[in-house]
């Protein structure tokens, strides 16, 4: 049996046994005894998924189709091969992740440009950033207003988003590795702007377009630039601009956070605006009394997703859970109001929600729900924010009092956290990055993998995540992390000192002397590239590329189609990848020689896994993508390439 192609899919008995975090075996089983359907029963519905689609050789790129390829017909009707099927099938999934990031990155850029002409009452607090930005870019500093040099930074981010001549990407230039832009440079890749190479990859791929599929993996790689540098980056450094860079912080996080006579409000999505000023209005004297009038003894905020983590990191605001938590937050029936901004706001949410008597609130035009209340943010319509922001703390409190209270049940498990780390002071911690270089040298750290991404349901519960990081401890790698994964290390209660005693001598001493946790929570997936930036600085400061030190990029349970881009990244500055399961290729699978009588067995093979897997990447990034869905096994690899990579240099 080969694990995801619909053997071995876990049922919700596998999920209850293997799901690490107590609290959500409590959930599972509420939910169900109260007769509610989560994820898990309609994942059970869709058994068995089309295998097709699971190996991504089903083409819907035009109306003839859709074509499916097998022995019998393995070309499309208009003659396209497995191999282009496949290679268009992953770069429409990467830029609709670049498109959704790049989304997110126009809110946040946009809003800047309004605070800074003084039309969005927002105070900018990123004043580091914004002179350290300035500088980089070669900007004119003196003589300027923050809101001006900001203002002026935030139109060459637009332009990263949006431009359509053959310039390169202003913040690629600006942070790209020398030895990287020379090979981009070499290879032909280098991008013009987010829009133009989404642009460019649907064009390739449409009907009658594209069908050397070495052309469509290299616009993969492009687009996998403008993703990395016009979207990540963007977004991650505007936010910073707006509301600071984060700072290291004690707190708690889990489902028991949330209290039963308190009103209770979840803030959920990715762009962390809104929700800025909403929190502003729930502050305010009046809005906390209106709580107290209702007969709650105050309110409590949680975060879910991207903006929970981005929350987390800015203010210590707890976080619950993440996308495939988010129904399970919801049956605890304890949840007055969930706040949503943009993406991975899954519809079972609003269904589980009206179960529950849960009011909805949608703060983007791109996400409406029905029967939500909207009151959408725009930056350049942002005349009504205070005053819809205010509307939006009201409405939140005032739920409370209209809910049905009797189906409440909230798991007690709140864990100890201490998140909030940014590129500069996970540096600060370590007395320098000159220090931190020191211990990976002398092997007191292994390595240093990032654990990112979304959860699946082709996996127990976020049982992936956990497997791994914990192995990874215990052999003395150092783990950082964002989005969903982070939830759920967060909650399994890696993201703290208190974790020292599950890692190995070396991270042991480190906690002790640094005071940092063994997994460094960096914020939202948008901030991936504040790991990305920690590994230029350690390549940079000991003269060594990045594709030859002890990193990792490890996706355990890849779900939304933005986490194509997040790993790409990282394979395009030569870290190798370690996903969970899969990518719709269709997998080289182990089959029997034939006329063997011993169960010996063949390795198969196509070009797009043979590229992505195997030594094409290799030989051209200096990296390559393995798939692993045993964790044990996949914590063996992550060790073997680590190891691998430390031999290669010398270190111990
Ligand atoms: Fe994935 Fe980003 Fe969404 Fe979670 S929240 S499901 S994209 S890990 Ni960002």
């Amino acid at each position: 049996k080969y694990p995801y192609l619909n053997a071995d899919m876990p049922d919700k008995n596998e999920v209850l046994q293997k799901t690490p975090n107590p609290a959500t075996k409590v959930l599972i089983e509420k939910i169900t005894a109260d007769g509610n359907e989560t994820y898990l029963d309609r994942f059970a519905s869709q058994q068995p998924q089309c295998s097709f689609g699971l190996k991504g050789t089903c083409c819907r790129m035009c109306q003839w189709g859709p074509c499916r390829i097998s022995e019998k017909s393995p070309r499309g009707i208009c003659g396209r091969s497995q191999d282009e099927i496949v290679i268009s099938n992953i770069i429409r999934a990467l830029v609709s992740g670049l498109a959704a990031h790049g989304r997110h990155a126009h809110e946040i850029i946009y809003t800047i440009k309004g605070v800074a002409e003084g039309k969005i009452n927002l105070k900018l607090k990123g004043t580091d950033r914004i002179i350290d930005m300035a500088e980089k870019l070669g900007l004119e500093i003196n003589n300027k207003t923050l809101e001006e040099l900001a203002g002026e930074i935030a139109d060459i981010l637009v332009e990263d988003l949006s431009r359509m001549n053959n310039q390169n990407i202003r913040l690629l230039e600006v942070f790209a590795p020398q030895e990287r832009k020379d090979l981009w440079s070499k290879l032909d890749i280098l991008p013009r702007s987010a829009a133009y190479e989404v642009m460019e990859a649907l064009h390739m791929t449409t009907l009658g377009s594209c069908t050397d599929w070495k052309a469509i993996a290299g616009q993969e790689k492009r687009s996998a630039l403008a993703y990395c540098y016009s979207t990540l980056f963007g977004s991650s450094l505007a936010t910073e601009i707006l509301f600071g860079v984060p700072e290291p912080k004690e707190t708690e996080v889990n489902y028991g956070i949330m209290k039963e006579d308190h009103v209770n409000i979840l803030v959920h999505g990715h762009s962390p605006v809104m929700i800025e000023k909403v929190l502003e209005k729930i502050n305010l004297p009046e809005i906390q009394q209106l709580a107290k009038d209702y007969g709650a003894k105050g309110i409590v905020i949680g975060g879910l997703c991207c903006t929970g983590t981005e929350l987390l990191a800015r203010y210590g605001i707890p976080t619950v859970t993440n996308i495939l938590g988010q129904e399970f937050a919801i049956g605890t029936g304890a949840v007055d109001c969930v706040v949503v901004d943009m993406q991975c706001v899954i519809p079972g949410m609003k269904i589980l929600a009206d179960c529950y008597g849960t009011k909805i609130i949608t703060t983007c035009n791109s996400n409406r729900i029905p029967g939500a209340v909207h009151l959408p943010f725009d930056p350049e319509k942002p005349e009504t924010l205070d005053e819809d922001a205010y509307i939006i703390a009201k409405t939140a409190v005032e739920a409370y009092k209209d809910r049905d209270r009797s189906k409440i049940k909230i798991p007690k498990e709140i864990t100890k956290a201490y998140g909030g780390w940014s590129f500069e002071s996970i540096v600060k911690a370590f007395g320098g990055i000159k220090n931190l270089a020191k211990l990976l040298k002398d092997g007191t750290l292994k390595g240093i993998a990032t654990v990112v991404g979304c959860n699946s349901p082709k996996v127990a519960y976020e049982s992936n995540h956990v497997t791994i990081v914990k192995k990874l401890l215990e052999w003395d790698v150092l783990v950082l992390t964002t989005g969903c994964s982070s939830h759920a290390l967060l909650n399994a209660g890696l993201c703290s000192q208190e974790a020292s005693e599950l890692c190995g001598n070396g991270l042991k001493a480190i906690i002790e002397q640094y005071n940092v946790p063994p997994v460094m929570a960096v914020g939202g997936c948008v901030d991936n590239t504040r790991t990305l930036r920690l590994f230029m600085a350690l390549t940079e400061e000991m003269g060594i590329a990045i594709k030859d030190m002890p990193f990792m990029f490890v996706g355990p349970e890849p779900g939304n189609e933005k986490t194509v881009g997040q790993g790409l990244s990282f394979l395009m500055h030569g870290v190798s990848n370690l996903v969970g399961f899969p990518a719709p290729i269709p997998v080289p699978m182990p089959k029997p020689v034939k006329g063997s009588t011993d169960g010996e067995m063949e390795r198969g093979s196509n070009n797009i896994a043979d590229y992505f897997g195997g030594n094409g990447a290799l030989e051209e990034l200096g990296a390559k993508i393995y798939t692993e869905p045993y964790p044990e096994l996949a914590a063996q690899t992550i060790k073997m390439h680590i190891k691998r990579k430390r031999n290669n240099l010398g270190w111990k």
